[in-house]
């Protein structure tokens, strides 16, 4: 099959999945075409069935917003035709699903007719898609897609919710290659960043709001009075300052260190023994299911589909959203005692094997095909 995949080629989780999506795909031999901006952070090119087609909006003065979706609509036609793509997946509605739909139109006048599938990721349903400016736009887009998945139980409720939508919403789980960490490799170089009797706990994100860094650092403030221990935190964004002011503050900035981005996640993992993710919502929380597989505990909230990622007592802790005492107190429960650590950290990366990628690609597949025949 030849398969376009739109995404953004950031740091962010939706990115990721699409680019490790497109990897699966060319390694089961489908020729996949990348059409984004800028090169996804994740990919390398070194497999031939993979291509990248870069997507440029040329600088115009009149514009005061450069028109990347026109851009995009019109690159779209242009590989589309060129390389005779049989299905087109976008990942994130926003614009992805809108410029899709225009490629889909400009290609039929030309008598071809391309199935589009939209993955929902969360962000462009419950906090940008929802705003009233985007809202109508969001709702056309998804309701004129061939096949629409969404990546949790929690975002297809939320959307279904949200939206007024005529289509059905299938739910496709993120997912992970458990078989690039079925070896628990021990050359962590744990010792640059910790004392032996240190325990390591890990943030990683982007930095929005919708993150709670502020708990993060709060969290384990409570946590460092108690346990030995290092925070490091991982990634960029608006919400990073306030926080390395927060553990000057607090008088722990000696034990937080701020990594800012990095490609090196899994050895950041390797590791640690504790991952916080007290998100405000999160529709799936690809973070969790990556520490889980490299054997990391998770102490999260239960908003939106974590709930479907961590399991209470078992991989980790659930909370509600702003209990720092809880989830500090949890915490603490699963680092102070040898054994306990041990458990939890066996269970979780159990539990992350239902999302094993060998699992959650092949329902792609399926789709894909289902959306070709839908337009035959
Ligand atoms: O908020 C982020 O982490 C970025 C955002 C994105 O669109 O890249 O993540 C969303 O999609 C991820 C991949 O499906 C999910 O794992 C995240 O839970 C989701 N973020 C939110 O819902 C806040």
């Amino acid at each position: 099959m030849k398969i376009a995949i739109v995404c953004y080629p950031t740091f962010g989780g939706s990115g990721v999945v699409a680019t490790e999506l497109g990897i699966a795909l060319a390694k089961l031999n489908h020729e996949v075409h990348f059409i984004t901006y800028k090169q996804p952070v994740r990919l390398d090119l070194l497999n031939p069935n993979i291509h990248f087609h870069e997507v440029s909006v040329p600088e115009y003065p009149l514009f005061h917003y450069q028109p990347y979706e026109l851009a995009l609509s019109s690159k779209l036609v242009n590989t589309i035709k060129e390389h005779q793509i049989d299905v087109l997946h976008v990942h994130y509605a926003i614009p992805h699903a809108y410029a899709g739909y225009m490629a889909k139109q400009m290609l039929k006048e030309e008598s071809i007719d391309i199935p589009m599938v939209t993955t929902l990721h969360g962000t462009d349903i419950t906090l940008v898609g929802n705003h009233p400016f985007y809202k109508p736009a969001v709702t056309f887009s998804i309701n004129n897609s061939d096949v629409v998945t969404s990546v949790s139980d929690s975002l297809k409720e939320d959307t279904l919710r949200l939206f007024d939508i005529n289509k059905e919403i299938k739910v496709v789980p993120n997912f992970i290659d458990m078989e690039k960490h079925d070896v628990h490799f021990t050359d962590c170089k744990r010792d640059l960043m910790a004392k032996p009797e240190e325990r390591i706990i890990t943030h990683i994100s982007n930095f929005r709001k919708v993150k709670r860094i502020n708990d993060v650092v709060a969290i384990y403030h409570q946590i460092q009075k108690e346990i030995p221990s290092k925070l490091i935190m991982v990634g960029d964004g608006p919400e990073r300052e306030g926080a390395e002011e927060q553990a000057k503050a607090l008088g722990i900035c000696d034990k937080v260190l701020f990594l800012g981005n990095s490609n090196e996640i899994d050895k950041i993992l390797c590791f640690s023994d504790l991952f916080l993710l007290p998100s405000e919502r999160e529709s799936f929380g690809l973070a969790a299911l990556e520490a889980m597989v490299n054997h990391v505990p998770v102490i999260s909230t239960n908003a939106g589909g974590l709930s479907e990622v961590n399991k209470n007592g078992v991989s980790g802790f659930l909370s509600e959203v702003g209990n720092i005492t809880e989830m500090a107190q949890n915490g603490i429960n699963i680092l102070r005692d040898e054994d306990v650590l041990e458990q939890f950290k066996k269970n979780a990366f159990t539990e992350a094997s239902q999302f094993d990628i060998h699992k959650i690609v092949p329902k792609y597949v399926a789709l894909y095909e289902e959306a070709m025949e839908i337009i035959a």
